[in-house]
């Protein structure tokens, strides 16, 4: 079994959220607002079912899926698309592919060195982030 993500995560470093966000269309203010926030994450599972929850001061973001099942997505509060997605698991890390108008979209979490990481993709655009455990 892979290493849980499950638990509450809080956001150390972002490595090019600009380049994505831009990579999404995102405009300049909203950008200027998502670069400064501290966002949280709390990854749950029950049975073959994850949610995996993004919290900031400014908007969240929550949806849920079962790993290997396509599911609609729609990303509410970030670009506003929707996209058909799957969740699948490459060895220690949980990948998703977001198929839609964007091409190359999708991410992938994966722990290391006891730490959430978090490779978020979009067209040429790679955006990183790393969280710690919080409580
Ligand atoms: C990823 C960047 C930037 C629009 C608002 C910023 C609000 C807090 O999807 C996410 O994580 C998933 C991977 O899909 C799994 O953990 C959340 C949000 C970060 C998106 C786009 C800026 C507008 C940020 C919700």
């Amino acid at each position: 079994m892979p290493t849980s993500l499950c638990g509450k995560w809080e956001l150390l470093s972002s490595i090019n959220l600009e380049g994505y966000m831009i990579a999404l269309g995102i405009g300049s203010s909203t950008r200027k607002i998502a670069l400064k926030l501290k966002q949280h994450k709390l990854i749950e599972q029950a049975n073959d079912k994850y949610v995996i929850k993004t919290f900031s001061t400014f908007r969240n973001y929550v949806f849920s899926f079962r790993v290997d099942e396509e599911f609609d997505e729609f990303t509410k509060g970030l670009d506003e698309r929707h996209c058909k997605s799957v969740v699948t698991w490459e060895e220690n890390r949980m990948v998703c592919i977001q198929k839609g108008e964007k091409k190359n979209r999708g991410w992938a979490h994966w722990i290391e060195d006891n730490k959430l990481h978090l490779e978020l993709y979009c067209e040429d655009q790679t955006c990183k982030q790393v969280f710690k455990r919080v409580a």
